[in-house]
């Protein structure tokens, strides 16, 4: 079977316990996509679980982009011109969920250090699969609607912090799955729950939030959702 999660945002346990409901196995794939780190105490120490499974294909989210480049910016010497344009970005980061990646990153070794910087880097910004005979797209966000039409257009930067109209159809014969945007902002009826609507699957439960981790068997479109209370930040 093939899933879809996404805005994991350090929440480790509440991944681990949805790896165990939906009895994920080797034979299966899943997608995560994109904000693994920040906010959440454990962002760090899931991307180096996640770089060791085979069958787990995360895209880019906005916050693994920061912190990519930010965990980099530790590197740059203070006298170089690159410091000055970075370090108003990076205090932004510490205030905007960087903090908790920041700490766990600076307290691991060389050796995994290099492995979170390689594997954040190799993460990329979206995907297209066949499932099922159903077609998928997905990324962490999106532009708008007109934009997508002339997807040569389009920059990292739509796919990282673009704001999806979820009222329109962007495709006719795919569905466009996401995260990002917590699905209760779409939809208020939505709260914790997956949004299915105009061809759009939007999966960010808003786990960090206290939500519960929303997944999805892409399959069968069937949902789960794993809740537990910890994690939560207000
Ligand atoms: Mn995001």
């Amino acid at each position: 079977m093939i899933y879809a999660m996404s805005d994991l945002h350090g929440c480790y346990n509440k991944f681990i316990g949805m790896l165990e409901k939906i009895h994920f196995g080797e034979k299966d794939t899943l997608y995560i996509l994109g904000d693994i780190v920040d906010r959440g105490a454990d962002g760090i120490k899931l991307l180096l679980n996640l770089a060791e499974r085979k069958n787990v294909i995360c895209l880019r989210g906005n916050h693994d982009n920061t912190a990519l480049r930010m965990l980099n910016y530790l590197k740059t010497p203070a006298d170089s011109p690159l410091a000055d344009k970075l370090i108003e970005i990076y205090q932004l980061w510490l205030s905007d969920g960087g903090y908790p990646t920041y700490k766990a990153f600076t307290n691991l070794d060389e050796d995994n250090k290099k492995k979170v910087l390689t594997y954040l880097n190799s993460l990329p910004i979206f995907d297209e699969i066949t499932v099922a005979g159903c077609n998928f797209f997905l990324s962490h966000t999106g532009p708008k609607q007109e934009k997508m039409q002339n997807f040569d257009s389009c920059e990292m930067n739509d796919f990282l912090i673009g704001e999806i109209e979820y009222e329109k159809i962007y495709f006719k014969d795919k569905f466009f799955v996401s995260g990002h945007t917590p699905t209760e902002l779409i939809d208020e009826s939505c709260k914790g729950r997956i949004f299915r609507k105009n061809n759009h699957i939007a999966v960010d439960c808003g786990a960090i939030f206290g939500n519960p981790l929303g997944c999805i068997c892409l399959n069968t479109l069937e949902e789960f959702y794993y809740s537990n209370t910890e994690n939560a930040v207000t």
